[in-house]
C-alpha cells in the first residue's frame, strides 16, 4: 500500500516528466467572474452569457463562468472595467472599446466621427489586420483578447426635437459615455455633452436631467427609452463600440492548453451570435428593429448625404486631433482597410 508520502511523491515525479495528472484542474477556480454593462437579454449579456455556456458545455463543467452585469465588479464604473481585469479583480469580461479607451488610448479608433460607414467597414476593422494589432495592444496592456462582438452603431436621442443638423443640436444636453473624446465631438457639434456612467445615465434619462443620449437602437428597444421621453432618434452612425472577449493573464495561463484553446473558440463562436443579435432588425435587408422603433410613435430620422455632411463637417477637426492621437499610422490603415471592404 503506498502511503500520503509516497503517492505526493509519486504525483511529483509524474508532474515532473510532463504528466498531466487528473487532478491538474485543482487549481481551477469554482467560479470565473465575467463582468459586462448590460446584462441578457441585450445582445452584450446574450454574448457574455453565450461564451459562459459554450465554455462550460465543451470542458465539461471544468470552467464555471458566470457574468456580473452592470460592471457591479467596479462598483459600476465601466471606466474601470480593464484595470480590474489587468489586476485579476475581473476574471474575464466582455467590454466596450470605449470603455477601455481610457486605459487602451487606440481603441479610441471606433469612436472617430463617421469613420465606418456600415457594418463591412466595422468588420474590415475587427477582422482585418487593424484588429490583429489592437488586439496585440490589449495583450500588452496586460489582458488576453480572444474575439470580437459588439454593442453596435449608435443613435442619437433625446427628448426635445428631430435632429437633422448640428443646428438642431444646439444646447441639447446630451449624456456621453466615459472618452474624452465624446466631449470634444459633441462640443464641435454645438450640444451640451456630460459624461457620466451608464449606471448614471438611466436615472439622468428617466428625470429628465438630461435631453438625451446615444446609443445602439438594441439598447434603446429593450430599456424602452421612448417611455423615458426619448421619442426623437437620429440614425446617422457616427460611431460603433465593437465588444471585446478578454481574459486575466494569471487566470487564463493557469487553464491547460485545451482548455485555452476551448474558451477561445468558444468566444469566437459567442462574438459571431453576438454580432448577430447585435444587427438582427438593423440591416438592409431587415428593418424590423427599426420599425419596431416607429410603432412606438418615435420621430426616426434617417439623414440625407447632405445633412451627414454637416455633422461631418463639424466634427472634422475633432476626427483629425484624435487621429494623431490614436496613431496617425493605425488611423491610416484603418481609412484604408475600409476604402478596400
Ligand atoms: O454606457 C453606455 O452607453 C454603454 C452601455 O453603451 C457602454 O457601456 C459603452
Amino acid at each position: 500500500m503506498m502511503n500520503l508520502k509516497t503517492l505526493i511523491a509519486a504525483g511529483a515525479a509524474l508532474t515532473t516528466l510532463g504528466f498531466t495528472p487528473a487532478l491538474a484542474q485543482d487549481n481551477y477556480k469554482d467560479e470565473y467572474r465575467v463582468s459586462t454593462v448590460v446584462p441578457a437579454p441585450f445582445p452584450w449579456g446574450l454574448a457574455a452569457e453565450r461564451w459562459a455556456e459554450l465554455t462550460a458545455e465543451r470542458t465539461d463543467g471544468r470552467i464555471k463562468m458566470k457574468v456580473y452585469p452592470g460592471v457591479q465588479l467596479v462598483q459600476g464604473d465601466q471606466t474601470r472595467e480593464f484595470t480590474a481585469l489587468r489586476q485579476g479583480v475581473i476574471d474575464m469580461a466582455v467590454g466596450s472599446t470605449i470603455n477601455w479607451s481610457p486605459q487602451i488610448n487606440e481603441l479610441n479608433l471606433f469612436s472617430l466621427p463617421f469613420l465606418m460607414p456600415d457594418y463591412a467597414a466595422l468588420d474590415a476593422l475587427t477582422q482585418g489586420s487593424v484588429g490583429e494589432k489592437l488586439f496585440d495592444i490589449v495583450e500588452s496592456k496586460g489582458a488576453i483578447p480572444l474575439a470580437w462582438a459588439e454593442n453596435g452603431f449608435r443613435e442619437v436621442t433625446n427628448s426635445k426635437r428631430p435632429i437633422r443638423t448640428p443646428a438642431d443640436m444646439q444646447g441639447l444636453k446630451l449624456r456621453v459615455v466615459g472618452s474624452p473624446i465624446y466631449n470634444d465631438m459633441f462640443t464641435a457639434m454645438g450640444a451640451n455633452p456630460t459624461q457620466m456612467s451608464w449606471a448614471d445615465a438611466q436615472p439622468a434619462l428617466t428625470t429628465g436631467a438630461v435631453d438625451g443620449q446615444e446609443n445602439p437602437l438594441t439598447i434603446y428597444t429593450v430599456l424602452k427609452m421612448h417611455e423615458l421621453g426619448q421619442t426623437n432618434v437620429t440614425q446617422w452612425g457616427y460611431v460603433a463600440d465593437p465588444l471585446i472577449f478578454a481574459v486575466n493573464p494569471e487566470v487564463f495561463n493557469s487553464f491547460t492548453p485545451e482548455d485555452q484553446e476551448i474558451l477561445r473558440q468558444a468566444a469566437i463562436d459567442a462574438g459571431a451570435y453576438g454580432v448577430e443579435v447585435a444587427r438582427k432588425g438593423l440591416t438592409e435587408g431587415d428593418t424590423s428593429l427599426i420599425d419596431e422603433v416607429k410603432g412606438y410613435g418615435v420621430d426616426v430620422v434617417t439623414l440625407t448625404d447632405e445633412e451627414r455632411q454637416q455633422f461631418v463637417d463639424a466634427t472634422r477637426g475633432v476626427y483629425d486631433e484624435w487621429k494623431e492621437k490614436i496613431g496617425a499610422d493605425l488611423v491610416t490603415e484603418a481609412e484604408q482597410a475600409i476604402e478596400n471592404r
